[in-house]
């Protein structure tokens, strides 16, 4: 596989501010552990809209709408072309809302491939901003990616500025939904709203719990996720590190306990990886700042060396 490292400063799209400096915080985390990693690869930098966090927000129940909406067609133009060349991206970011815009660009370069999602994170992400009890954008990807208001499950009345904002985020990369919700496989998911459990139920979205990766171990779980997107052409792995236990994971906006271990989390994506289908991963949500020894890096860096390092060891 042809590996291209995109790199994207994503912040403002999650409640706590830090999340831009996880890069960074990686970069640190290679030297601290002599590995050679990022001299192998020259990245592409996305730009990020950090500069809104200074414009201030007029958009309680989708924060900073206008920026995020800036990075997700920045990052979705940067995907679409590396996979039109058929390149595989290797995306680092800061907030997981870029992955609406990593989903969007690689359905935009094959839209007639279906594409299965294999989800790892404490967080379902599907939140609207009819739902969202917190306004912040990176709990809402795959709901903008799968085209879903969750209606049935209104808590908010969001402006109508935020409103058409919404349906234009939704309409990057093309007017029709990217994914089906039930082309989501959740791996790890233990801190959900109602109105997320809602979607999951209504659309049958697999959740494999911290428990049941332990019970039936590494290679079960990534052979049943694998094979519950079987009818998919073409699969996308979002790693957000706050699926480790929040006992490794104080680096990270929202740490929940029940993860993974490091170890499990690298086995895993070491395993998923190997699929031939997999098209892109990416790595999200390592914020620095809440961190006194830079040590969600560092987990989070032995993850990403191990999962690149099987990608191309195996193709
Ligand atoms: C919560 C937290 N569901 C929210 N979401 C997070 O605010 O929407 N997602 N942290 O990664
Ligand atoms: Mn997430
Ligand atoms: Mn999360
Ligand atoms: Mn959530």
């Amino acid at each position: 596989r042809d590996i291209r490292l995109v790199e994207v400063r994503s912040e403002i799209a999650a409640g706590t501010r830090g999340a831009s400096l996880g890069i960074e915080a990686l970069k640190i985390a290679s030297l601290d552990k002599k590995s050679d990693f990022f001299t192998k690869f020259d990245p592409i930098n996305v730009p990020d809209a950090n500069n809104y966090l200074w414009k201030g927000n007029n958009f309680p129940h989708a924060k900073y709408i206008d920026g995020v909406y800036q990075v997700l067609k920045n990052v979705y133009s940067t995907i679409e072309s590396l996979r039109m060349e058929k390149k595989f991206p290797i995306v680092l970011a800061g907030d997981h809302s870029t992955a609406a815009g990593t989903i969007m660009g690689i359905k935009a370069a094959d839209p007639d491939k279906r594409l299965g999602v294999i989800w790892i994170d404490a967080h379902a992400d599907l939140h609207t901003p009819y739902t969202t009890p917190s306004g912040n954008m990176h709990g809402m990807p795959l709901a903008m990616v799968s085209g879903l208001d969750n209606l049935d499950c209104q808590k908010n009345e969001p402006s109508e500025e935020t409103l058409a904002l919404w349906k234009r985020i939704k309409k990057i990369g093309g007017d029709s939904p990217k994914i089906d919700p039930s082309d989501i496989v959740f791996i790890t998911v233990r801190d959900t709203e109602a109105p997320e459990d809602h979607l999951i139920k209504n659309y049958g979205i697999k959740n494999f719990s911290t428990e049941e990766v332990r019970t039936k171990g590494i290679d079960q779980i990534a052979e049943e996720a694998l094979e519950n997107l079987k009818e998919c052409d073409q699969i996308y792995i979002s790693f957000d590190v706050d699926s480790l236990d929040s006992s490794i994971s104080v680096g990270t906006g929202t740490p929940v306990p029940d993860g993974l271990t490091v170890q499990e989390a690298i086995e895993l994506n070491v395993k998923l990886i190997q699929d031939k289908r997999v098209c892109c991963w990416e790595i999200v949500e390592v914020n620095p700042t809440l961190d006194s020894e830079n040590v969600m890096a560092e987990n989070a860096f032995e993850v990403l060396e191990a999962t690149t390092k099987s990608l191309v060891d195996n193709f």
